[in-house]
């Protein structure tokens, strides 16, 4: 598959929204083109897909209403590990594979760490059956690069609280976010070639210069390698 899949990850309020949107604007508005243009010669373009998880197709945006309306009624651990591998294996046989292949840039909003963070380390649901619902629900397919913005568990849920809206995920206690967080680092530790940490305590500015930093290096290696080989 010619595109490449760019997940961003971490805790609540880490800044993953907003700056996945800071960094769809920059690609859109020529840097990817700038960045295409430094390794490949002729006039390069690529599709730029934006999506999220839960969330990211039709089934999706039903699923992600049953699993965050802050109002719904307890789900069971493994109905709600289940709910979200639901929502991946539709998002990845009906966008994410397609568009690959369509040598798009797709930059999503959550995948497969955060099962593993939330449901695994977070909810205390066997970690191998997840790794194994992962590989069900994706059919093998891992990101490219994962973005891992790392804030402080409470700094996080102050910032989505000030935002004013709280979703059902968020309601969680303390205990819980910390050890999703536990999970993140774990993941990053374990995943070097595809997880790089972003401090997300720095201004918004600061932390999109520094993805920014980030994708320019990773687009140079990987589209360099194709000019090369074609
Ligand atoms: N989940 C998801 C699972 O449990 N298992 C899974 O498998 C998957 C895929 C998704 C929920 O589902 C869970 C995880 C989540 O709980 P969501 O709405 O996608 O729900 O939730 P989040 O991803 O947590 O989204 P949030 O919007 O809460 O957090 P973000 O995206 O990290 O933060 P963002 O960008 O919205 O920013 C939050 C606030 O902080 C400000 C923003 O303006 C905003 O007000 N902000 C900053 N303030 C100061 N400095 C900065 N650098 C700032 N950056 C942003």
């Amino acid at each position: 598959m010619s595109g490449k899949l760019i997940v961003f990850e971490g805790v609540e309020g880490g800044g993953k929204t907003t700056q996945l949107q800071r960094c769809s604007n920059w690609l859109r508005a020529g840097g990817l083109q700038d960045c295409l243009s430094t390794v490949c010669s002729g006039n390069q373009t690529r599709p730029l897909v934006v999506t999220r998880e839960p969330g990211g197709t039709l089934l999706g945006a039903k699923v992600r209403q049953l699993l965050l309306d802050r109002d719904s009624s307890p789900i069971h651990p493994r109905a709600e590990l289940l709910l979200y591998a639901a929502d991946r294996a539709e998002h990845v046989e009906e966008l994410i594979k397609p568009q690959l292949v369509n040598g798009a840039i797709i930059l999503c909003d959550r995948y497969t760490d955060s099962t593993i963070a939330y449901q695994g380390y977070g909810r205390g649901i066997d970690l191998k059956l997840i790794e194994e619902l992962n590989q069900i629900a994706t059919g093998g397919l891992e990101s490219d690069l994962t973005l891992w913005l790392d804030i402080d568990v409470e700094i996080g849920l102050e910032r989505a609280r000030q935002r004013g809206t709280v979703d059902r995920m968020e309601q969680a206690d303390l205990a819980f976010h910390r050890r999703v967080q536990q999970g993140f680092q774990e993941l990053y530790q374990q995943n070097p070639h595809r997880i790089v940490r972003v401090d997300a305590s720095y201004s918004e500015e600061e932390v999109h210069n520094s993805i920014q930093k980030i994708l320019r290096e990773r687009f140079k290696s990987w589209f360099q390698e194709r000019s090369i080989l074609s």
